[in-house]
């Protein structure tokens, strides 16, 4: 049988289920990573499972997201981190070695493993020609514990490459493309699979980069095989050992074919506020920018910054433009300031900033108001750089780079002949920023700060729910909407009585003060609810607020299921027109939703407020089912089931 490379990994990787698109399957962990701002959660749930060690093969616990420490809370959250990792088997990525992502890449992705992350761009290693996903931190606790990681078994998606991108054309151009033709919700259900001879001529940080920004499609993830390339940059690392090639059996088929020919392609440019709200830069060239700022998982390696320095050699960023720059690691980082790139950027009048998400997720540089800022970031939703009248536009490190230099939205290819970078064939290899744990039976006490506060749980579900619908939303609801970030409330990841009080802030301030008046709430929204991020506290904060059932016209795949793990019942309509009815603040009842999960994929939702009856319809598996009537996956992992 002729499989294509997903099928291949994960057939070697299946402990439950078949291999049928839609079927829940159950693969095995290889290897787990978490970063700071779901970290905490995740730990707290994996010490909660009462193990004495992971059971993986290695786990990393990252921090690169809550870097600012304003106050004490980053600070405590980092201690107990690093405790927790040295006492359970866990690799600790000290802050400052860089961005989960870029570093797992760097150091410790494997061609034909599998990776489980609790941050939502793990697909970055994809690009190695690893199975990488993101899920929520209680699903990384369980894969960490030895538990498989369940999932619907995906649709493959073949995006068949030919010829090779022209000068200036970047893979940041790629999956622009991508995003363009498929949308913010045409990955769901669906990983993405890169083939054919084009394939050869990007580079493995390029694969990345594609990789990487697939998570905005809401697809599982995204592959590409491991080739020449790939052995170039293992090399470069001083990893040799851990390449095998890898590719698609011949003659191997997927489930939807898209063609792309590179050498057709050109620089192009996400408008906000969304990332598939893609356009060719020329279409905006001109438009004024007042921030331009290259970094983030998508686009900060040796690479992107030796490029952006040589675009900026002898020249000055212009004087209305603010331009940051972010390494994405400390090997990024030493190689670009030992090389003079860094030198050159400080000289052109760019800000300097630590190894971390930063900028990208709102962690300092919110732009002006109303002003445009230029990234080469992966998320452009509204308000998610800290500024909500922001106009957050997403490009390649090249874009980015002439924007700077001009002051307005620039193509690339304006500047003349592209500067050639040459990249050393070994990187500056040193990893006593990663700390290994304690040695087995070693114990040490485990640090918890003040901010770090017991995870709230939820007990079995009753017979019947029943809550207000405290909003009705419109379609593709960002986790950032339902759950911001940014540098006030990201803090609070480890206190979730405290971050509650943000749930839906920039969408309704009185939100979670009507949560609590009404003790037990519902929400309505349209398509790809919950897009986006894999922060679980998009879910559990709602819980602790008394969220009983989201009703939607779709959902993105990752917030489903975190939305089960705590105990919170996703529905959709079964007839669209029942949305249109419904209004904020009804009154909805579902009676003997116990027995209905149990029989059936319908319940019947009472809208006492306007007195009529509607059919929802749930896709859960019978696995899920059995989470959600026990109160969440935590409850069902501690009463010893699988
Ligand atoms: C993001 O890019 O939105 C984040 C912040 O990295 C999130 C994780 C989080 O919210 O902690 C993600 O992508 O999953
Ligand atoms: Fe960090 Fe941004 Fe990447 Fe999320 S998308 S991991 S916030 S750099």
């Amino acid at each position: 049988m002729a499989d294509n490379l997903t099928y291949k990994i994960l057939r070697e990787h299946l402990v439950d289920g078949e291999l049928k698109p839609g079927a829940e399957i159950g693969i095995r962990i290889d290897q787990t990573l978490t970063q700071d701002a779901t970290g905490t959660m995740a730990y707290l749930q994996f010490e909660a499972m009462g193990l004495d060690r992971i059971k993986t093969k290695l786990s990393v616990s990252y921090v690169d997201h809550n870097m600012l420490q304003t106050g004490f809370e980053n600070a405590d959250d980092h201690l107990y981190l690093q405790s927790v990792a040295s006492n359970y088997g866990i690799h600790f990525s000290k802050p400052g070695n860089g961005i989960c992502h870029q570093v797992h890449l760097e150091r410790f992705s494997v061609p034909g493993w599998t990776l489980l992350g609790s941050d939502s761009h793990t697909p970055t290693s994809g690009g190695v020609g690893m199975i990488a996903i993101g899920a929520g931190g209680l699903d990384v606790a369980v894969a960490m514990g030895g538990g498989a990681f369940y999932l619907p078994c995906p649709h493959v998606v073949g995006i068949h490459l030919t010829g090779a991108l022209l000068p200036w054309v970047t893979g940041k151009d790629v999956i622009l493309e991508v995003l363009r033709q498929l949308t913010v919700k045409g990955g769901v259900g669906n990983i993405i699979e890169y083939h054919g001879e084009g394939v050869k001529s990007l580079t493995l940080t390029q694969r990345a980069t594609i990789t990487n920004m697939g998570a905005e499609l809401g697809a599982t993830t995204s592959i590409f095989p491991a080739d020449e390339n790939t052995l170039v940059y293992f090399k470069a690392q001083s990893r040799e050992k851990d390449y095998k090639p890898l590719a698609a059996d011949p003659g191997a088929t997927y489930d939807k074919n898209i063609e792309i020919d590179l050498s057709k392609l050109e620089p192009m440019i996400a408008k906000p506020h969304s990332p598939d709200s893609v356009v060719k830069v020329r279409e905006v060239a001109g438009t004024k920018a007042q921030q331009v700022c290259v970094g983030s998982c998508t686009n900060s390696s040796l690479y992107d910054l030796e490029i952006t320095a040589a675009i900026f050699k002898g020249k000055q960023t212009h004087p209305d433009v603010n331009l940051t720059v972010t390494p994405g690691s400390k090997q990024v980082y030493k190689m670009v300031a030992d090389s003079g790139a860094m030198a050159t950027l400080i000289a052109a009048g760019a800000r300097i900033l630590e190894s971390a998400c930063g900028p990208c997720i709102g962690m300092g540089q919110a732009p002006a108001s109303g002003s445009v800022s230029v990234r080469s970031f992966n998320r452009n939703f509204e308000g998610r750089s800290g500024t909500k009248d922001s106009y957050v536009y997403l490009a390649s490190p090249e874009t980015c780079a002439a924007t700077a230099l001009t002051g307005v939205i620039t193509d690339p290819r304006d500047l003349g002949v592209p500067p050639v970078v040459h990249l050393p064939e070994k990187f500056y290899i040193d990893d006593r920023g990663i700390i290994p744990p304690a040695k087995e039976g070693e114990r040490s006490k485990i640090l918890r700060g003040p901010n770090i506060k017991p995870l709230p749980t939820r007990g079995t579900m009753p017979d019947g729910l029943s809550g207000k619908a405290l909003l009705k939303l419109g379609d593709n609801i960002s986790t950032d909407h339902i759950m911001p970030a940014g540098a006030k409330i990201l803090p609070l990841r480890s206190n979730v009585p405290a971050i509650s009080e943000f749930v839906f802030f920039y969408v309704d301030q009185t939100f979670a003060r009507r949560a609590k008046d009404a003790g037990s709430c519902a929400v309505i929204g349209g398509e790809n609810y919950g897009q986006g991020s894999s922060r679980e506290h998009a879910a559990l904060a709602p819980m602790y607020l008394g969220l009983q059932f989201v009703l939607t016209k779709s959902f993105a795949r990752i917030h489903k299921s975190n939305l089960v793990n705590f105990g919170i019942l996703p529905l959709t309509f079964v007839n669209a027109a029942d949305y249109d009815r419904l209004k904020q603040d009804d009154q909805l009842e579902i009676p003997n939703v116990r027995a209905s999960l149990q029989k059936g994929n319908r319940v019947t939702i009472k809208n006492v407020t306007q007195g009529y009856d509607l059919e929802a319809q749930f896709d859960l598996s019978s696995r899920q089912v059995r989470i959600l009537l026990a109160g969440g996956l935590l409850n069902f992992t501690k009463a010893g089931e699988k």
